[in-house]
């Protein structure tokens, strides 16, 4: 493999403050750049004005394999208690005045290179004593791609091993000027690498090397010309040395900040099938945060269905779709959901999660530039993530923001998505504006309708119903787990996007397709809705009178659909307020951060369409109840 060397040099106000070096193979040269770059403009030292970025080839020839120094350790109590080392392991290199070297260490002033020491004639032979000599070209034979940030031990591993082996060479000190790090180390072919600690005091900003070399077994221009230009490599780097922190560890520190900034999560053992009455440790609930809109999941005739199609088919499928996973019933359902939603197509995920996944990131490739909505969904946030495509966010449902920040992007391929109602927030899509940006700048458009489905649009068909047939995005993505009351995501579009997807949509194609129980009550699902609007009508009625309870309480919501959110604002007050509902009998979410911006806490409160009247009147009271205790309304 071609290698590269490539040096970075930067520096603020004219004076460095960072240097790296790299000889690396060519496809990690862009990320080495991209890496060293962000190092030079992040410094502790402060953002670089002036960045000197070279990329050389080099000849696999030029190149020298040393082994690294063997590395030991010395820890004293104090400084003091590590220059007595430093100086009896100098006397042990037949060095005379120890403390005359480390006294020139201590006190030259901040220099980009090296001290050059001469034993032989007592002197400092550097031909620029403020720059210093600077030892460049080298690198070591590990793959550090994942150390982005400096590395103190690493890097100096690999520059002594250098110095180390330069002629008349004698020993090196190294004192680093970073003023959080207090580890020197003394380095020589005899000692090899000897880290000491501590070699100054904590903050101090003082640093620099010194090398120690004899003149009489070498000239300054030759021991000068290996340092600068001759390429090293340096193999067998022992990495136990580099600082670690366990992964168990690091998942404690996670869990203990979740739960200092009160967002720890737990899980409640329901005793009971989903249903608006449900039981907790015996406690009687009256459940408000199921996505089980339509009362379908507990419905005898779906469980029947499901019961059927496993006795039918069997637990599981045992292989992907294209490999032995595909069924009658597969085909079935998917041809369902592409009438149910008016498309030529459709095609099952394992989850909407999935779904999203699979679809934006077979979607969009690294020319593509993903609009989307800044509410959307974390599948859909993840999608975008996983694709190669660039993600521009845009204000929610916004579309003047929208429009401005197509209008400034420059894109070949471009799409459009958002959810058709917003999970947290409970509002709807403008779909006709987003349909006639998109026919104007040439977008995709992809819409969300895991709560759409079953809940908006006269017979709960989504988005498209809801807007009277007038715009059609390209692609609607859904659910079989909310409204229908089953498990599973799928997608409905044309027929030619929809084989491209079951080509491309990794998620898809990689996943063992679904077991026959929850197909065969999504089919049922799908028939029970398609026979009769009723559940869906009374679904959209309690929306409504909730939302006039809520405001008949002084209580503001922007729900449109049967996702509800009231917002509290602070984490902790969204929690007590939904554990004293819990109290009161009503089981109802209190949803944070990350799932929702910081500090815009709230309650998210689901309806079902078997929720009665009295028993809306009776949440809305009881949150009136909270609002007040809590100083929320006067
Ligand atoms: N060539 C010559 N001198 C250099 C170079 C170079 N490429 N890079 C830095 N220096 C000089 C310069 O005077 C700096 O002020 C001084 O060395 C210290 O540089 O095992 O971080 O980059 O844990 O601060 C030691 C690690 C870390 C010990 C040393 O050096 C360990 C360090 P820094
Ligand atoms: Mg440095």
């Amino acid at each position: 493999m071609k290698l590269y060397s490539v040096k970075m040099r930067a520096s603020k106000n004219n004076s460095h403050i960072s240097g790296a070096e790299k000889i690396i193979g060519k496809p990690a040269l862009a990320a080495a750049v991209t890496a060293m770059t962000k190092r030079a403009l992040e410094h502790s030292l402060g953002e670089a004005d002036f960045i000197n970025l070279k990329i050389e080839a080099a000849a696999k020839e030029d190149i020298t394999v040393l082994p690294a120094l063997p590395v030991s350790s010395c820890k004293s109590d104090t400084v003091d208690g590590s220059i007595k080392v430093i100086e009896a392991k100098l006397r042990e290199l037949d060095i005379s005045d120890p403390q005359k070297i480390i006294s020139l260490l201590q006190n030259c002033c901040h220099m980009r290179g090296a001290i050059l020491y001469d034993i032989y004639t007592g002197t400092r032979m550097e031909p620029d004593p403020i720059r210093g000599v600077r030892v460049t070209y080298m690198d070591s034979c590990l793959d550090t791609q994942s150390i982005i940030n400096k590395n103190h031990f690493y890097e100096a591993l690999v520059l002594a091993t250098k110095v180390a082996h330069a002629p008349g060479m004698v020993a090196e000190l190294c004192i680093s000027d970073d003023p959080n790090y207090t580890t020197g180390y003394l380095a020589s072919l005899k000692h090899g690498y000897l880290r000491l600690a501590p070699v100054k005091k904590y903050g101090s900003s003082h640093g620099g090397r010194i090398f120690i070399f004899d003149s009489s077994k070498t000239s300054v221009g030759r021991l000068i010309d290996y340092l600068e230009k001759a390429k090293i490599l340096v193999s067998g780097i022992d990495t136990s040395y580099f600082p670690k922190q366990s992964v168990t560890e690091y998942a404690q520190c996670s869990l203990a900040q979740l739960k200092k900034q009160q967002l720890y999560r737990t899980m409640t053992v329901i005793d009971t099938p989903q249903n608006k009455n449900i039981t907790v440790q015996q406690k009687p609930l009256l459940l408000f945060s199921s996505n089980d809109y339509l009362d379908l999941a507990n419905h005898p005739d779906v469980k029947q269905a499901a019961a059927a199609a496993a006795l039918a088919w069997g637990a599981g499928t045992g292989g992907s779709r294209l490999t032995t996973g595909t069924n009658g019933l597969n085909t079935l359902l998917e041809t369902k959901l592409a009438e149910f939603k008016g498309t030529e197509a459709a095609l099952l995920f394992n989850t909407g999660y999935t779904a999203n996944l699979g679809v934006i990131s077979a979607l969009a490739d690294k020319d593509t530039v993903i609009f989307s909505d800044e509410y959307n969904h974390a599948s859909i946030i993840d999608g975008c993530r996983l694709s190669k495509g660039t993600t521009v966010i845009y204000k929610h449902n916004d579309m003047a923001d929208l429009e401005a920040k197509i209008k400034n992007t420059a894109f070949s391929k471009g799409i459009i998505v958002s959810d058709s109602v917003f999970s947290m927030d409970g509002d709807i899509v403008n779909l006709p504006a987003i349909t006639a940006l998109a026919k104007k700048y040439t977008l995709f458009t992809i819409i969300d309708e895991a709560h759409a489905t079953g809940v908006i649009g006269q017979t709960g068909r989504g988005a498209v119903e809801y807007y009277g047939h007038t715009c059609h995005p390209d692609l609607i993505v859904g659910t079989l787990s909310k409204a229908l009351g089953s498990e599973g995501g799928f997608v409905c579009g044309s027929r030619l996007i929809i084989d491209y997807l079951a080509n491309k949509a990794r998620s898809f194609i990689f996943s063992t397709s679904q077991n026959p129980a929850a197909i065969g009550a999504a089919l049922k699902s799908l028939e029970l809705i398609t026979a009769s609007c009723e559940p869906v009508r009374s679904l959209q009625h309690n929306v409504s009178y909730f939302k006039q309870a809520l405001s008949g309480a002084g209580i503001k919501t922007t729900g449109e659909t049967a996702v509800i959110p009231v917002i509290i604002g602070n984490e902790q007050t969204a929690l007590q307020i939904a554990a004293e509902l819990y109290a009161a009998g009503f089981m109802v979410s209190a949803i944070r951060y990350p799932t929702v911006p910081e500090k815009t806490a709230r309650l998210r409160i689901a309806l079902m369409s078997s929720h009665t009247e009295q028993e809306l009147q009776n949440l809305a009271g009881s949150i009136k109840k909270a609002f007040l205790k809590h100083g929320l309304l006067s």
